[in-house]
């Protein structure tokens, strides 16, 4: 109950903020009012035999007024937001150092509406088409500069892989992805990108959990609140870690004593690596294998269902390489057409699911996964894209999603994002009409779906 000690204090600015808060939260509470109390209290203590004891806690500090942010909405939101945290036991004078200095941003309050911090259909990995975003995303700098650095970390690299499991290419794939190999880090500072967030408000929970992390790692005396860089989203350090997964995940691997997920590879990487580790890693197995079919193949198996790889192989399916699976029967893989049947085609195994949790988009998976070949000395895809197709544009897709489900195959709601309800809706559109069931939302597809409707 340190809040209810912190509103007795007889200091202007607490009433003042005592009162504040209750106008925003039109909270029935005209100041501080001495409710019960079940923790400790300051001020002398009465005994019954009425000799006043010693204080035996200290006073729970002041929360320090804040100086005005210069938006109104983020200066309620942080009175509100500063009274839960204290009250939910946060060390006061971290609650203020972590939110003193945050200021609106463009990005998440600007007047224009460019929040790329909230709207999921404005991210790289789904507004291109994938072979555009994997130009980007795998580059040759990457790869090259990647195996680089196993061979300048080779030391650290064998230790990683001995103490979680992971395999090197995997780490230095993330690594890559995250921040080009610890070379782009990102300049936000993490408490006044989230504080955005929290006041633009479609992901204020989320948001306020992060914030409370950020206070928690800064308690813990693992990082000072100066050294809190991240992304515009709230990632920090070279692997791009949130909050509340540095709290669980961030590891001192180089032994000085702090979790630098900034300037030390060795705790990001080994970071990295407990966390792909803690998510189901698996060592033994790939992200996955490119595969060639023969003619005929029913494409409609590309279902987002596992099957043992005795039966994928039972179907015909072999790796492009020519060479055989290198992997156990009785593994379990799912078949995936990233571009359709034209394109290059993969079974995924675990570790690209384990991929998704950095990022659950099938484009950033699929972008580590060949990150990790090619660190490796192995170039893909060996399939060429399909670049010739005309693609949907999200307002196409909103129609293709539309006509699916006013016909009963059911796509999701109508968001113009042709994730995995629309392809799956898609393929049994055409598995329906006899129609080649790759469920690849191309122009050709639409007009289909617009036919039959
Ligand atoms: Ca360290």
């Amino acid at each position: 109950m340190k809040f209810t000690a912190f509103l007795h204090q007889k200091s202007l600015p607490v009433l003042a903020l005592a009162g504040f808060m209750a106008a925003c939260a039109g909270t029935p509470q005209a100041g501080p009012v001495p409710g019960p109390v079940s923790g400790p209290v300051s001020g002398p203590v009465s005994t019954p035999g009425g000799t006043p004891s010693p204080i035996t806690a200290p006073p729970a500090p002041v929360l320090q007024p804040f100086n005005l942010s210069g938006n109104l909405s983020m200066d309620a939101w942080r009175e509100d937001f500063a009274r839960r945290a204290v009250a939910a036991g946060r060390d006061t004078a971290i609650v203020h150092a972590t939110l003193a200095s945050i200021s609106p941003l463009d990005l998440y309050l600007g007047d224009t509406l460019k929040t790329a911090g909230t709207d999921v259909g404005s991210q790289a990995e789904f507004a291109k088409p994938i072979w555009e975003y994997l130009e980007t995303a795998v580059t040759a700098g990457r790869t090259t500069g990647g195996a680089e650095k196993l061979a300048d970390l080779s030391t650290v690299f064998d230790q990683i892989e001995a103490t979680y499991g992971v395999d090197r290419e995997a780490v230095a794939a993330i690594w890559a992805m995250e921040t080009n190999l610890g070379s782009y880090i990102g300049n936000f500072d993490a408490a006044n990108t989230l504080a955005n967030m929290a006041v633009e408000g479609r992901r204020r929970s989320f948001a306020e959990g992060e914030l409370t992390a950020l206070m928690k790692m800064q308690e813990r005396g693992e990082v000072s609140r100066d050294q809190l860089k991240s992304g515009w989203a709230g990632a920090m350090g070279q692997t791009q870690f949130m909050p509340s997964t540095f709290l669980t995940y961030a590891v001192d691997f180089d032994g000085d004593g702090r979790k630098d997920l900034w300037n030390s590879a060795p705790d990001a990487l080994a970071s990295a690596a407990n966390y792909l580790s803690a998510s189901g890693y698996q060592n033994d197995l790939p992200w996955g294998i490119e595969i060639i079919a023969p003619t005929g193949f029913d494409w409609s198996l590309a279902d987002g269902q596992d099957r043992r790889m005795s039966t994928w192989t039972g179907y015909g399916l072999f790796a492009i390489t020519g060479s055989g699976f290198a992997v156990p029967e009785t593994s379990y893989a799912e078949l995936w057409l990233p571009a359709g049947a034209t394109g290059p085609k993969y079974l995924l195994f675990k570790n690209f699911d384990v991929y998704k949790t950095y990022n659950r988009s099938d484009s950033y998976a699929l972008a580590v996964g060949l990150l990790t070949d090619g660190i490796g000395g192995r170039h893909g895809p060996v399939g060429v894209w399909p670049t010739d197709l005309v693609l949907l544009s999200r307002r196409d897709v909103m129609v293709l999603q539309d006509n699916l489900n006013r016909q009963g195959f059911d796509a999701g709601p109508v968001d113009g994002i042709a994730g995995r309800g629309t392809k799956g809706a898609l393929r049994r559109f055409q598995a329906a009409h006899d129609l080649l069931a790759d469920g690849y939302p191309t122009q050709t597809a639409l007009q289909q779906v617009l036919d039959a409707s």
